[in-house]
C-alpha cells in the first residue's frame, strides 16, 4: 500500500483513471481470462500518448467479482501485486468490483443521482445515502490503484462523472503527482448542483485535480460559480498562460485551472473506412426499396438522446402530409444501455409503443416506415449506414457533446447527407451549419426535419462542406493534446 507522502520507485508516466477499461474481459469455461482491446473514441486518443510515455490505464473489467479474491489467469485485483495484462503496450490495471458494488456505485449513484441530475433533471434523480457511501468507497479503491500505478512526478488522467471523488483522494496520497480531470456530460448549474446532498465532497473532490475540464465554457463557468458559492473559493475567469477561455479556483493553497476542450473523433480514420464502404451503402438502400428519403438515428438507448423526438416529430410530419410514408424511412439504431435502472425501461417502453404506433398507422406490410434495432452495430456496417442516410437526426434533450454527429460528418466526404442537430447538444457550438432546432419545440423541430429533407442539393452540399471541414479540422487528437498540454504546464 502506498503511504500518504510516499509513492512506489517504478510506474507508469502517465495513467488513465476510467470507470472502464478499455479491454474487454472474457472468462473461458476453464476460469481463465482473456482481454480484448475494446474499441472507443478515448482509447483510440490516448493510444499514442499512452505507448510514447510508458502509460497504464486503471478501470474496472465490466465483469462483476469480489474483492480481495484472486482471480484466475491474468485477472487480479489491482492492489494486488500479481501478474496484469498488457495490451497494446497498455498496463492494464484492473478495479475489482462486486455485483452490488455495481447495483450500488455505477446504476445507483452515478446513473440515477449524478447522469439524470447532470442532464437538466429529465428524470427526477434518486439520493440515497448508501448508494453515496458506495461511491466513496469505489473512488477510494480507484485512487489507491491509481496512486500504486504512478511513477514519481506522473501524469495521471482522470474521466468522468463516476469517479469525482478521485482527484482529491489521489493528492492525498500522491501529492506529488500532476492530476487532471475531464467531465464527459454537461456540468449544471449552481441551482440544480445544489440538490445534490454531498455538493461539497463533490467539489472538493474535483478540485484534488490540477486542471478540470468540460467540454464547454459554459460548463467551467457553472463549475467557477459553483466553487465560490459552495465553497466561498476565490474563483475567478480569465485567461491562464496562453490560454483565453480559463478560470481558475484558489483551494488550499493551490491554484486549479478550469477550461474548456470539446472532444472529437479520429476523423480521418472514420473518413477513411467510411469510403471503402460504398457498395454496402448502396446495397442497405436497395434492401429498403430505394425509398427517395432515407433517415438515420444512431445512439445508445437513453432518455437524454430524444429518441422520442424525433419519432414524434416523423409522426406529426406524415400526419401533416408534409413526409410522404410511402416514400420516406427512418432507420433506428439503438444500442441498448443501462438495463436495469428503471428510467432505462420506461423510455424503452415508450420508444418502441412510438414506433408500432407509427409503423402501424402508416406503413405497409412490406414497407414499416420505421426500421428499429435494439443492438450494437458493427462499426463497419454503422458506417456503411452513415453513407446511406440523406438525413441524420441528432436530437438529444441534453448532451455533453454527442460523437455521432461528428462521426456523420466525418464519414460524408462525398458531402452528401444533411445533419439535424439539437441546440442542447455540446457539438452545436461548433456545428454551427447544421439545421439546428430546439428539441422542447414541436414546430421548429418538424420545420428543421423538413427543411434537411427539402432543400436544393447545392444548399444541404455547401452545409455539409463547412461541417465536414470543421470535422476533419478539429479532431480527439488535438483535445487530447490540448489538455495534456496545459496539464504538463502545472508546476509543481
Ligand atoms: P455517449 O452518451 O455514449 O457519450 P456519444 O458521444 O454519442 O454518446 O457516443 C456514443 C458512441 O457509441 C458513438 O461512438 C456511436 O457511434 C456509438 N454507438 C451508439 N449507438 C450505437 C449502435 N447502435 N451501434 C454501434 N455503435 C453505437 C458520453 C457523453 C457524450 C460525449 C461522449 C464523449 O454522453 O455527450 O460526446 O461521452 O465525451
Amino acid at each position: 500500500m502506498t503511504q500518504p507522502g510516499g509513492h512506489p520507485a517504478t510506474g507508469a508516466d502517465f495513467v488513465v483513471v476510467a470507470n472502464r477499461l478499455p479491454v474487454d474481459k472474457r472468462v473461458r469455461p476453464d476460469g481463465s481470462a482473456v482481454w480484448k482491446r475494446a474499441p472507443g473514441g478515448l482509447v483510440t486518443a490516448l493510444t499514442p500518448t499512452l505507448a510514447a510515455r510508458s502509460g497504464a490505464w486503471v478501470g474496472w473489467s465490466g465483469v462483476p467479482e469480489s474483492p480481495g479474491t484472486d482471480s484466475p489467469g491474468t485477472d487480479s485485483p489491482a492492489t494486488d501485486s500479481g501478474e496484469r495484462p498488457v495490451v497494446d503496450g497498455i498496463d492494464i490495471r484492473p478495479v475489482p468490483l462486486s455485483a452490488t458494488e455495481v447495483e450500488d456505485y455505477y446504476e445507483g449513484f452515478s446513473n440515477s443521482a449524478l447522469w439524470p441530475l447532470y442532464h437538466d433533471v429529465l428524470v427526477p434523480p434518486v439520493y440515497r445515502r448508501d448508494w453515496w457511501e458506495t461511491y466513496v468507497t469505489v473512488n477510494r479503491r480507484f485512487a489507491e490503484a491509481a496512486a500504486e500505478s504512478a511513477a514519481p512526478g506522473a501524469l495521471v488522467w482522470v474521466q468522468d462523472y463516476q469517479l469525482q471523488l478521485v482527484p482529491a483522494m489521489l493528492r492525498d496520497l500522491r501529492p506529488d503527482l500532476r492530476i487532471g480531470f475531464f467531465l464527459h456530460i454537461p456540468f449544471p448549474p449552481v441551482e440544480l448542483f445544489s440538490q445534490l446532498p454531498w455538493r461539497e465532497d463533490i467539489v472538493r473532490g474535483l478540485l484534488g485535480a490540477d486542471l478540470i475540464g468540460f467540454h464547454l465554457p459554459g460548463g467551467a463557468e457553472n463549475f467557477l460559480a459553483l466553487a465560490r458559492r459552495v465553497l466561498g473559493a476565490d474563483a475567478s475567469t480569465g485567461p491562464v498562460g496562453v490560454r483565453e477561455d480559463f478560470g481558475t479556483v484558489v483551494h488550499d493553497g493551490r491554484t486549479v485551472r478550469v477550461g474548456s476542450f470539446p472532444i472529437s473523433i479520429d476523423s480521418a480514420e472514420v473518413r477513411d473506412r467510411a469510403a471503402e464502404t460504398a457498395d454496402r451503402a448502396a446495397r442497405i438502400r436497395a434492401e429498403l426499396g430505394d425509398p427517395r428519403t432515407v433517415m438515420l438515428g444512431v445512439d445508445r438507448l437513453d432518455y437524454t438522446k430524444g429518441i422520442d423526438v424525433r419519432l414524434e416529430s416523423l409522426e406529426r410530419l406524415f400526419a401533416d402530409g408534409r413526409l410522404d410514408p410511402a416514400e420516406t424511412v427512418l432507420i433506428q439504431l439503438a444500442s441498448p444501455s443501462r438495463e436495469r435502472v428503471d428510467s432505462y425501461i420506461e423510455i424503452r417502453n415508450r420508444i418502441e409503443r412510438t414506433v408500432g404506433h407509427i409503423n402501424g398507422t402508416y406503413g405497409t406490410v412490406g414497407s414499416p416506415p420505421v426500421r428499429y434495432l435494439l443492438q450494437p452495430v458493427p462499426r463497419a456496417e454503422l458506417l456503411a449506414y452513415f453513407r446511406a442516410a440523406d438525413v441524420m437526426l441528432v436530437t438529444p434533450l441534453r448532451d455533453g457533446m454527442n460523437l455521432v454527429a461528428k462521426e456523420y460528418l466525418a464519414a460524408r466526404d462525398d458531402l452528401g447527407g444533411a445533419l439535424v442537430l439539437s441546440e442542447f447538444t455540446g457539438a452545436a457550438a461548433e456545428l454551427t451549419d447544421a439545421y439546428l432546432m430546439n428539441p422542447y419545440d414541436a414546430d421548429g423541430v418538424d420545420d428543421a426535419i423538413a427543411a434537411a429533407v427539402t432543400d436544393p442539393a447545392e444548399v444541404r452540399r455547401g452545409r455539409m462542406a463547412a461541417l465536414h471541414r470543421q470535422v476533419m479540422d478539429n479532431d480527439v487528437d488535438q483535445w487530447a493534446r490540448s489538455f495534456l498540454d496545459t496539464l504538463a504546464q502545472v508546476r509543481r
